[in-house]
């Protein structure tokens, strides 16, 4: 009786220390959205956010719309250390205005600090970006960030974010929430996937 306790022990001491593949969601520190058309007002107390090319009414506009784009801070710090397997950014689309313009919508790393009382067009930070599949509607709308996400963890680039925007010439407007809207559902994520001991994900303090 004693020896199958023993092996029991033993295999369940095993199986603990294999790595295991886990995943830990952190919740936006900062989110809002800088607007060209309002390029001194800010939006960081907003419950949504917003990419796209928009005017406050469509048929008085002119320039048909003005591009507005999203920025999103994740606060990687209580990770340091560790290795990803990948990482995507998530944001639920929730309303959408025109199509997705193919080939113009971007994902990029902002390259200067920014708080979400604070931004606007006006005073935005600049960007490395490049280009991401288009967006879904009424959905989840995921983005492969793992190169940047690692490099933030590793402090190999400072982390300033991202800003989702585009340059578009068509007028579109796609609608996300952010952390503001109540619970974490439907909240912009940065999803961790690795592998080794559980780490705990953050809240999103609403
Ligand atoms: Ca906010």
């Amino acid at each position: 009786m004693l020896k199958y306790f023993i092996v029991t022990i033993v295999l369940l001491l095993a199986v603990s220390c294999v790595p295991q593949a886990r995943t830990v969601t952190v919740y936006p520190s900062n989110d809002s959205f800088a607007w060209e058309w309002a390029p001194s007002n800010n939006y960081g107390s907003w419950s949504h956010s917003r990419i796209g090319k928009r005017g406050l009414n469509l048929q008085l506009d002119p320039n048909r719309g003005k591009h507005v784009w999203t920025a999103l801070m994740f606060d990687l710090t209580p990770y340091s250390g560790i290795t990803i397997d990948s990482a995507i950014v998530a944001v639920y689309i929730y309303e959408t205005v025109g199509t997705f313009p193919p080939n113009e919508v971007w994902i990029a790393k902002c390259s200067d600090d920014w708080e979400e009382n604070d931004l606007t067009w006006n005073n935005r930070p600049g960007y490395h970006n490049w280009l991401v599949p288009p967006a879904p509607q009424y959905a989840w709308w995921t983005i492969d960030v793992t190169t940047w996400a690692q490099a933030w963890i590793d402090e190999a680039y400072p982390n300033y974010g991202l800003w989702i925007g585009t340059n578009a010439t068509s007028v579109s407007d796609f609608w996300i929430y952010t952390k503001e809207e109540p619970g974490t559902e439907v909240d912009p994520q940065l999803i961790l996937y690795y592998t080794g001991i559980n780490l705990e994900s953050s809240s999103d303090e609403n």
